[in-house]
């Protein structure tokens, strides 16, 4: 293929092509009943006489009212909140030397993708800022059938074995008896189950840190979390862990900002995502692997096969190997991100699993939940999970079986079909197994290599800056806070002992808890009945590494301001030329700049042009903004000076660590704020150049700022 056509041939996204077969456009056409028959009356129900009852032939009336009564199905049973764009992947190179997987193995070479993220606790209408994992699912529709993977924003997880996720997902969602609370971990049940199971206590720390409220869906980072196999054309194997690293850095919100903008907007995150693609700010991350060897495996102080465990960064550099960019919203939530279904268990030649025993628990659930949540065995027919490969099987029937199957035969061997579908030799794609050499008794037991469960909990917490150690801090406070067992506050400080004594002792003062008792074992109360417990309490290993500085937030500042929202507060007679400049440079920086009023509708600028009001103050907040620009002039600032809604939106945003340019007149409104008491405010900008501003806001946010928490709104 020339290069001509393998540009043209990437600026074409055959799942788009494949999804217009079944798109349906009303416009310009005549309303229909879904027997093609056209309505001439949706208003009124056919009745005997005026006013008489409703006639039971009144087939209109029946089918949409049924239709109508059936249209909810159920949500899904974890990672009910989601949202989710179409894009695709470009591979940077050739890795046929560990993978035979098609679509990682030419240069530039694109698939198309639908990637779906999520919070995990909520159901589908809660917030999208709760405290929470991030489901991070990408589809890949690749030309040998589709690859799911089907990860988080944290590289670990709770759990060991699946046999114990029933147990968490009750314990974390609402309590049983009075369905409460929404969308939180903060409760009884949660930290009850968490405090008998010191096997969690690494995922603790990663789900108490800022990345549990990410600012943006797109300034996270992704994980396949467990170990899987990449496989090359030798049939040689090697561990593999999947990344995905956002082109836009990792950034957070604050805790305070997180429960404001929950009120404000609990769909920020949807709309975020949805507004940035519309706005061709579109979402990008760089996809990597950490790869060992097969002779490795036994290499490390942690078992590769127990998903509480991260590779370091330092010990095993991730490579990257290819990107994502999300560039299409879908065109039906419902047609397209609520119906698309997930499984770790769709892979590709060059691809395949270990003997995780999360991940093999994972494999059984992923389509049984499809057939009650999705309604049968044919939901891989639905347009967003059918695959662009062609599909040829000899499975028939079920309940909504859209493909016409030809032919006579139906069964394998046959001669009556001429023996197709046939089976595919591996050199014509066909996918055959790692073939690993196992051995073993039948047994139910927990193996030993994966009884170290604090020294990466502690790593984690000790590669913290201290700004997100205080944040941990204080989310374990906030979540304990909200346990009314005193018993289980107690056993989980005590816990914490074994993670660092320090961040046991601040939570413990938040909660007014002294003396600390450190727990003597049994500390794991998860072993079976007949079980030595001192079998299953948690072993020492001393770390290979004290600190990895990959795994702090700030590790990962991005490159730029793409996707950021700017307030900018103005009024009638704003200075024209001061906003006009700062606006163009917001904009050709991916930036979105937000004109936010005293009044919805417009403003005269200064020279009485009309500049348009995104936001009246009444309808908007700071916490859904990135950073504030007040621009010059004398008459706007006369009006908003004397807005305490106004001054409010600086304080807040001087409280939530954000960048603040303050031009000309005003100072005036600055001079109102509680934040002006401070003489030497870090990170308040008066009268520097667009530059200086946008260079501050791809910082994220000023965390040298000692008096921000202070601020009293
Ligand atoms: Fe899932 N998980 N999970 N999970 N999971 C589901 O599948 C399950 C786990 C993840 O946007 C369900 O289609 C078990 C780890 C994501 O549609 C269900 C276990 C990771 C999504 C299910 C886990 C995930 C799900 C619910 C432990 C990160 C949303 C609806 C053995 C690597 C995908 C559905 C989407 C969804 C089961 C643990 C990620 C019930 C049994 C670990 C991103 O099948």
């Amino acid at each position: 293929m020339t290069e001509k056509e393998k540009a043209e041939k990437n600026a074409k996204n055959p799942k788009i092509d494949d999804l217009y077969m079944n798109t349906e456009d009303g416009s310009g056409e005549a309303m229909t009943t879904n027997q093609g028959l056209r309505v001439n009356d949706d208003q009124n129900s056919l009745t005997a006489g005026d006013r008489g009852p409703t006639l039971m032939e009144d087939f209109h009336f029946r089918e949409k009212m049924t239709h109508f009564d059936h249209e909810r199905i159920p949500e899904r049973i974890v990672h009910a909140r989601g949202a989710g764009a179409h894009g695709y992947f470009e591979s940077y190179g050739d890795l046929s030397e560990f993978t035979k997987a098609g679509f990682l193995g030419e240069k530039g070479k694109r698939t198309p993708v639908f990637a779906r993220f999520s919070t995990v606790a909520g159901f589908k209408g809660s917030t999208d800022l709760a405290r929470d994992v991030r489901g991070f699912a990408v589809k890949f529709y690749t030309e040998e059938g589709n690859y799911d993977l089907v990860g988080n924003n944290m590289p670990v997880f709770f759990i060991q074995d699946a046999m114990k996720f029933p147990d968490l997902v009750h314990a974390v969602k609402p309590e049983q008896h009075n369905e409460i609370p929404q969308a939180a971990s903060a409760h009884d049940t949660f930290w009850d189950f968490i405090s008998l199971m010191p096997e969690s206590m690494h995922m603790i720390m990663w789900a108490m840190s800022d990345r549990a409220i990410p600012r943006s869906l797109s300034m996270m980072e992704g994980f396949g979390v467990h170990t899987y196999r990449f496989v090359n054309d030798k049939g040689e194997s090697f561990f593999v862990k999947f990344h995905w690293k956002p082109v836009a850095g990792t950034h957070s919100v604050t805790w305070d900002e997180a429960q404001k903008i929950s009120g404000q907007d609990p769909d920020f995150h949807r709309r975020d995502l949805w507004n940035a693609i519309e706005n061709g700010n579109f979402p990008e991350w760089e996809f990597g692997v950490q790869i060992v060897e097969e002779k490795d495996e036994h290499k490390f102080e942690f078992d590769l096969l127990d998903p509480t465990k991260l590779i370091p960064e330092e010990l095993v550099p991730v490579k990257l190997i290819g990107k994502m960019v999300l560039d299409r919203n879908p065109t039906n939530f419902f047609a397209e991100t609520e119906q698309i279904a997930f499984h770790p268990g769709h892979l590709v030649p060059g691809i395949d699993f270990t003997n995780d025993p999360l991940l093999q628990g994972r494999l059984f659930s992923y389509t049984d939940t499809q057939l009650s949540r999705l309604g049968g065995p044919n939901f891989n027919e639905i347009p967003i999970n059918r695959p662009i490969a062609p599909v040829h099987n000899n499975q028939r029937g079920g309940i909504s079986r859209h493909t016409i199957n030809t032919g006579q035969s139906s069964y394998h061997p046959n001669n009556i079909g001429g023996g197709c579908p046939f089976q595919a030799k591996m050199a014509e794609g066909g996918f055959v197994s790692h073939h690993e050499k196992i051995e073993g008794h039948k047994i139910r037991k927990r193996s030993s290599s994966f009884m170290d469960h604090f020294s990466q909990a502690t790593l984690f917490f000790e590669s913290q800056s201290k700004v997100e150690q205080e944040h941990i801090i204080s989310a374990i406070r906030f979540e304990l806070g909200k346990v009314k067992s005193e018993d289980i506050r107690e056993r989980m400080v005590g816990m914490l002992t074994y993670v660092n004594e320090d961040l046991a002792k601040g939570v413990a003062e938040g909660l007014g808890i002294n003396p600390i008792t450190k727990p003597t074992p049994p500390l794991n109360h998860s072993y079976p009945a007949d079980a030595d417990p001192k079998d299953y309490q948690p072993k020492e290993v001393k770390p290979s590494i004290q600190k990895s500085d990959k795994l702090s937030l700030m590790a990962h500042p991005g490159k730029g301001i793409k996707g950021r929202i700017i307030a900018v507060l103005a009024d009638d007679g704003v200075d024209a030329k001061s906003l006009e400049a700062y606006k163009n440079a917001l904009k050709k920086e991916g930036a979105e700049a937000k004109v936010i009023s005293s009044h919805s509708g417009s403003i005269a600028d200064s020279n009485g042009s009309a500049v348009k009001v995104d936001h009246s103050l009444l309808t908007t907040s700071s916490v859904l903004f990135d950073a504030v620009f007040v621009p010059d002039g004398a008459k706007s600032i006369e009006t908003l000076h004397k807005n305490p809604d106004a001054i409010r939106f600086v304080d807040e945003s001087y409280k939530h660590f954000k960048f603040i340019a303050i031009n000309g007149a005003a100072e005036q409104l600055w001079d109102m704020t509680y934040a002006s008491r401070n003489a030497n405010p870090k990170g308040v900008l008066f009268d520097q150049d667009v530059q200086s501003f946008i260079d501050s806001i791809a910082q994220h946010r000023i965390w040298e700022r000692e008096d921000a928490m202070k601020i009293p709104v």
